[in-house]
C-alpha cells in the first residue's frame, strides 16, 4: 500500500460515471452475481453505467430493472466511490440504497440475484476495495471512497465518512 497518493482528489475527475444500488430488506441485501462487462464474476450491486442525458438516480433504477427486472422504491444516495484505475477509464460511481422494491428479483442476461445475510457477505467474491464501505452502505452512513488500482489491486485508498450530499 502507497503511504501518499499521487493524485490530488481534490481536482480528480471520473472519466466513466456509473452507479451501484443496494436493496436492504428484512436483515439481507440484493447482491448479484454479475455475467458481462466489468466485473464479470464477480459478486456485487447492480448498477452500471450513466448514459447521457440520464441522471444517476436515473441510471441506477434504469439498471436494476434491466439487471434484476425489480424497480428499487425510494433511493437514498450514501456515497461516491472514485476509481483511479491503471488499464480502463477511471470511474466515478455513485452508490445507492433502498429499503424496498416492486418485482421479483429474476435472472437475466447480464445478473443472477442473489439474496444474501448481512453478517454473510462474500467479500472474497468481490472487488477488494467493498470491504472498505459496503459496512457504511449496511449501516446508512454517508462516504467518499478514493481508491486506486493497479489492475484489480487497491494500491491506495482513503475513506471519508460523514457527508452532506
Ligand atoms: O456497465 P458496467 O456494468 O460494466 O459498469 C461497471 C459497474 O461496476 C458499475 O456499476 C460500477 C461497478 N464497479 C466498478 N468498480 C467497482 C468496484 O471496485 N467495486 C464495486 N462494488 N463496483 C465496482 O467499476
Amino acid at each position: 500500500m502507497m503511504s501518499e497518493s499521487p493524485i490530488d482528489w481534490t481536482i480528480w475527475q471520473g472519466e466513466m460515471l456509473a452507479t451501484l444500488m443496494f436493496v436492504i430488506k428484512d436483515g439481507q441485501i440484493l447482491l448479484i452475481e454479475k455475467k458481462r462487462g466489468l466485473g464479470a464474476g464477480k459478486i456485487n450491486g447492480p448498477g452500471g453505467k450513466i448514459e447521457p442525458g440520464e441522471t444517476a438516480l436515473e441510471a441506477v433504477i434504469r439498471e436494476t430493472q434491466e439487471e434484476l427486472l425489480v424497480t428499487p422504491h425510494d433511493p437514498v444516495k450514501l456515497g461516491e466511490l472514485r476509481f483511479s484505475m491503471s488499464d480502463c477509464p477511471d470511474i466515478l460511481c455513485h452508490v445507492y440504497r433502498s429499503e424496498d422494491f416492486s418485482g421479483t428479483p429474476t435472472e437475466t442476461d447480464e445478473a443472477v440475484p442473489a439474496w444474501t445475510a448481512l453478517d454473510e457477505i462474500p467479500y472474497h467474491r468481490m472487488w477488494e476495495d467493498d470491504r472498505h464501505w459496503l459496512p457504511l452502505v449496511i449501516e446508512g452512513k454517508t462516504f467518499i471512497g478514493n481508491f486506486i488500482f493497479e489492475g484489480e489491486r487497491v494500491l491506495w485508498k482513503e475513506i471519508l465518512t460523514d457527508l452532506v450530499w
